[in-house]
């Protein structure tokens, strides 16, 4: 767009001025954020207007991946880079004495997620437009984000995340777009013509109002859409309210029951909650989402027959799951569709992911919940459960025990995963030994009835945030070295390890290293005041805190290294940073206490200068993307040892990898992937294998207070947590004493022996640097299968059957 310097100053001047009314002297880092913000907006209002026409003109198959969190982070820099202006931009605003990447700071981090699930659904968005595929997000706007988590006296407090503030400079609100969505209330049947006809009275309407906000390909010119449903009241209702009863703050009252729908998310990634509130904003999401799909495409096509044919609706967990019903009452209530033509549409339409074995995640609704919040809805089950059972009493006559295992409805709760398994054509779980454990185990009897419907799909991360724009030294050294081809075919990346034994390109890599890791201690010094050693090992444990990611074993190992070096001081290891970050369920106890535990160790180690400095702990603020983004570049030591068959996939496990970082790590989730890629000697293993844990599951757990009596190591160091060597209360960790001696329920004891040995390992392959670095180079060489685009592309082919489609040559601004 702007051919020099000169026009890109005038353009940004100008901006400033009308915007704010200010001089670039006069303007604050967010005025200026927010001038930029507009110009990348302008940039790409063309292409956009132009992707969605093309859609709509050309007929090709759409695909609407429904989602309940987006964890997109901030988008300013990832829209410069994929428009393909960064460098330019940085530099032209460099020489007007404007630093890019501290505006880039200035943008609030959009946190409408939890986790992995989240961030996962936001890397598939930019790797849909990257690869030129017709597919949308559709999510709700939440106006608080994920707590903002603050460490107070080394506990977990929460504070709301109100990023939408100052407003969202990315959003367009289409109130025209806007739907309604009903609850409560009753339905009452009617025949007419031979047909029933639904009527819903007394219903609770709330306005679902869109906003858009466009998601950027490569450099391609494609801009797909993730659209944001917002609740509001429907105009009318309150002020008839207000005005007729003469009742202010009643009205005021309802309009905020009603807001409070997208007021929130759900601060939890582990655990299903069942609160009104929480199936209130699944059907909204659903109800929103698929009416304005169908809105779409009855304006463009003929016959609503072929709806699925042209459409495919991918629900992102359980919690979209309610889409199965709704588009079965819209095609029936409202398109006039029997049963049976709703049913067959329906069912080729959806499709279905799988994120957790976790039995206390997996969603179920109370019976009574659901009829009297969504009765249309919950008759529609009803009856599809009705129609399902009797078709399974056909198939295992008299398995009686079978069928109530498979049922949608039985004991009196909808089971969301049943309704999501019989009315999807496609079942994904997100790494291989995931899918497997949901064919043979979690949903056995479902794979067994139909098992054309189970696919895997192994998760991956988008390379142009994690790699491109997170890492750019890194990112630039690989360019100069195979060609930027990488970037648009990121198994490309193998070529890499011609350079295995280049002894100059590995220098370069620990360069790079280096610097990313005094990059990040200086960061941590300024805003921590803690001095970390550049030259220690960075050990990076930084996802949820959940007693199945085992934080705590990690954190009983630091204690023990600890204690060891004061017994020693002259104990042999190379120094270690272990660095923490990662928010606890507010709920969750036992996960805030193994923050505390952290911090505690933090505090008492860090200030000992009996140990030389070689070791520092850090539990770090407020994990976000942003903050990722800083870590995953400066990591040696990438901690991935959940127990193993609980972690579906893990995706940190891959940003890291990406970055040059080594894996120590179970064999569970897409770890079992990067160890087959990778190969024994780049990856550190250890510990009981899913089959094995499962063992235990099956015949009752094992008897840690056996082992404990058995392994003096290990007595005594569980006892250091109880018996008041710690500065705080003697009790304040007896919960997680008690949680381990008498279950553990994620075998944290029974792994710690080979944990440790796999932490010593690590220590000694550190200390040969050439061949440290040739392990990270095979990781990073070895990253192209988990980026996001190989994901996609297996999706598009395998279960949305989508095209992409080529908009032109039209990136260009006004
Ligand atoms: C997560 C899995 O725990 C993680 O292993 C995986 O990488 C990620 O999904 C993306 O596939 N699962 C969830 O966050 C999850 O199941 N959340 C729902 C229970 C709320």
């Amino acid at each position: 767009m702007f051919t020099d310097w000169q026009a890109f100053r005038a353009a940004f001047l100008n901006q400033l001025q009308s915007m704010h009314g200010k001089s670039l002297e006069e303007a604050s880092p967010e005025d200026k954020y927010t001038a930029l913000a507009v110009m990348v907006r302008e940039y790409i209002s063309n292409a956009w207007v132009q992707t969605n026409k093309h859609y709509e003109n050309k007929g090709e198959k759409q695909v609407y991946y429904f989602s309940i969190e987006f964890l997109i982070g901030r988008l300013l820099g990832a829209n410069l880079l994929n428009i393909g202006v960064r460098s330019e931009w940085e530099k032209w605003l460099a020489e007007l004495g404007i630093d890019l990447n501290q505006l880039e700071n200035e943008e609030p981090d959009a946190g409408l997620g939890n986790g992995g699930l989240g961030r996962l659904a936001a890397c598939f968005l930019d790797s849909m437009a990257s690869l030129q595929l017709p597919c949308h997000g559709c999510g709700i706007r939440y106006k608080y984000g994920l707590f903002e988590q603050k460490i107070l006296d080394g506990y977990q407090v929460e504070h709301p995340d109100n990023w939408l503030k100052n407003g969202c400079m990315w959003e367009i609100r289409k109130f025209d777009k806007a739907v309604q969505v009903k609850f409560g209330g009753t339905v009452w049947s009617e025949e007419k013509n031979g047909k029933l006809v639904f009527h819903h009275d007394n219903a609770q309407t709330v306005l679902a109002v869109p906003y858009d906000i466009p998601v950027i390909g490569y450099q391609n010119s494609t801009v797909n859409t993730l659209r944001l449903w917002s609740a509001e009241t429907v105009q009318e209702d309150f002020d008839l309210l207000a005005f007729n009863q003469g009742n202010y703050v009643k009205a005021v009252e309802y309009k905020y029951s009603i807001e409070s729908i997208s007021e929130i998310l759900y601060p939890d990634d582990s655990h299903y909650e069942g609160r009104v509130l929480r199936l209130k904003q699944q059907y909204f999401l659903v109800s929103a989402g698929l009416q304005s799909i169908v809105r779409r495409f009855k304006k463009k096509h003929g016959s609503i027959l072929d709806f699925a044919e042209k459409i495919s609706i991918h629900i992102n967990d359980t919690h979209p799951a309610m889409a199965i019903p709704e588009l079965m009452r819209i095609l029936m209530d409202e398109e006039g569709l029997s049963w049976n033509e709703a049913w067959q549409i329906t069912k080729n339409t959806i499709a279905y992911t799988n994120h957790t074995i976790l039995p206390e995640a997996l969603e179920k609704w109370p019976v009574d919940i659901m009829k009297s919040l969504l009765p249309r809805i919950f008759m529609i089950i009803e009856e599809l459960n009705k129609q399902f059972c009797s078709h399974l009493w056909s198939h295992y006559p008299g398995d009686w025990q079978r069928i109530a295992s498979m049922a949608i409805i039985a004991d009196n709760y909808v089971h969301m995963a049943h309704l999501a398994v019989v009315g999807s054509y496609s079942i994904n779980g997100v790494a291989k030994i995931h899918t497997n454990i949901l064919k043979q185990d979690v949903m056995k009897n479902f794979y067994h009835f139909y098992p054309y419907k189970f696919n895997n799909k192994t998760n991956g991360i988008t390379h142009r945030r994690w790699l491109l724009k997170a890492n750019p030294d890194l990112a630039r050294l690989i360019t100069n070295s195979i060609s930027p081809s990488w970037i648009y075919y990121p198994q490309y990346l193998s070529t890499l390890l011609r350079y295995s034994e280049d002894a100059a390109f590995l220098e370069a890599l620990d360069k790079i290293k280096e610097t990313n890791k005094m990059n990040f201690a200086n960061w941590v010094h300024n805003k921590y005041g803690i001095t970390i050693d550049g030259s220690s090992i960075f050990d990076v444990h930084v996802k949820r805190i959940h007693a199945y990611k085992r934080q705590l074993m990690n954190a009983l190992r630091i204690l023990e290294l600890y204690t060891r070096l004061k017994e020693n001081p002259n104990l042999e290891m190379v120094p270690r940073t272990f660095i923490f970050a990662g928010k606890a369920a507010p709920g969750y106890f036992l996960a805030k206490r193994v923050i505390k535990l952290i911090t505690t160790l933090a505090a008492v180690i860090n200030n000992d200068s009996t140990i030389q400095g070689k070791m520092k702990v850090l539990f770090l603020e407020n994990y976000s993307v942003s903050l990722a983004e800083m870590i995953f570049p400066a990591a040696d030591v990438s901690e991935q040892i959940s127990t193993a068959s609980k972690e579906a996939s893990g995706t940190g496990n891959m940003k890291f990898m990406m970055n040059g970082a080594v894996t120590i790590g179970t064999l569970d989730g897409a770890n079992i992937e990067i160890h087959e890629e990778v190969g024994d000697d780049n990856i550190v293993i250890f510990g009981l294998t899913a089959k094995e844990v499962m063992n235990y599951y099956q015949n009752g757990g094992y008897r840690p207070w056996e082992l404990v009596q058995s392994d003096t190591r290990l007595r005594k160091l569980l006892d250091q947590l109880v018996n008041g060597s710690l500065p705080v209360p003697r009790e304040e960790f007896r919960v997680l004493y008690d949680s381990l001696v008498n279950s553990d329920e994620f075998f944290v004891l029974k792994d710690y022996a080979a944990y440790v040995e796999a932490q010593e390992k690590i220590d000694m392959l550190y200390r040969d640097n050439s061949r440290w670095n040739k392990m990270c180079l095979s990781n990073i060489a070895h990253s192209g299968k988990f980026s996001s685009d190989r994901t996609i592309s297996e999706y598009a082919i395998g279960i949305w059957k989508a095209k992409p489609v080529v908009i032109g040559d039209i990136l260009e601004p006004y």
